[in-house]
């Protein structure tokens, strides 16, 4: 959850969500641990944050050490914010335990199983693993089949009550790229623009206005995407920019025509 894609509001200090523990009681220590890393997260506190993390968790999410990570994380802290929506089914054996963490990653809703670790009379955080993030009912659900190279969409976007259900029926690796999208502009012109301007965030077309989801599919892969209120009405694109493997030139698959947009109206 650390990572970029692992967004958390302060206002999460004061919705402090009542547990629905499932077969297990709720454990008071273990879920004041994940709502303090949280809380420090979204204050952007480096410090205490690193401080509920282990040595294992800290290499594993960044990529280097405790001492060198300062610089990494104090680049994505805090953005977006989490807002926590669900702790439930703990498990506590001996040193070790393990929570589901059912959270905001900006728009999106994310469910991570926590493991922890004891060190001395303190629980650090030591594991993340995404779960499958369960459509609700009463939503639209949109399938989204990812292939060589295109984005085949099955269902109709009435409203913003909607979630995708994305399956990679392909043989490459892609992702999703859910943005919000000016009205007008070509959607083959933005493409073009994005890959101009290097596929990043910050140096996007003014005429992508956010981004709102994202995420990898291996071939065969599926997951949901499952937003925490429903889309604003608006104009949206689905992109691909992960490379072509079998082409020298590693074109970008939006180039070969990965992308796609539905529209939510108002
Ligand atoms: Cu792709």
């Amino acid at each position: 959850m650390l990572s970029s894609r692992l967004p958390l509001s302060i206002a999460l200090l004061a919705s402090i969500l009542p547990l629905a523990a499932c077969g297990s009681n709720g454990d008071p220590e273990i879920e004041q641990t994940v709502r303090s890393l949280v809380a420090s997260y979204n204050a952007k506190d480096v410090d205490g944050f690193l401080g509920k993390l282990t040595d294992k968790v800290v290499q594993e999410q960044y990529g280097v050490p405790r001492e060198q990570a300062t610089a990494s994380v104090a680049k994505s802290i805090g953005e977006p914010s989490i807002e926590i929506r669900r702790l439930s089914n703990t498990h506590v054996s001996g040193t070790t335990a393990t929570i589901d963490f059912e959270h905001t990653s900006g728009k999106v809703v994310v469910v991570e199983q926590v493991s922890m670790a004891k060190e001395g009379d303190q629980w650090k955080i030591d594991g993340f693993k995404n779960q499958p993030v369960e459509i609700p009912g009463g939503t639209t659900t949109i399938g989204v089949e990812a292939t060589e190279f295109a984005f085949k969409l099955d269902g109709d976007v009435k409203d913003g009550d909607i979630a995708l259900a994305v399956h990679n029926v392909g043989q490459q690796e892609h992702e999703l790229v859910l943005a919000r999208i000016a009205d007008g502009v070509p959607l083959e012109n933005l493409v073009m623009a994005i890959a101009q301007a290097g596929n990043q965030a910050a140096n996007a077309p003014e005429a992508v206005q956010e981004i709102v989801a994202f995420g990898g599919y291996k071939p065969g892969e599926s997951g949901n995407i499952v937003f925490a209120k429903p889309l604003d009405p608006g104009r949206y694109g689905l992109f691909c920019f992960f490379p072509d493997v079998n082409d020298p030139e590693q074109t970008p698959h939006a180039l070969k025509g990965m992308y796609a947009e539905f529209s939510v109206s108002g």
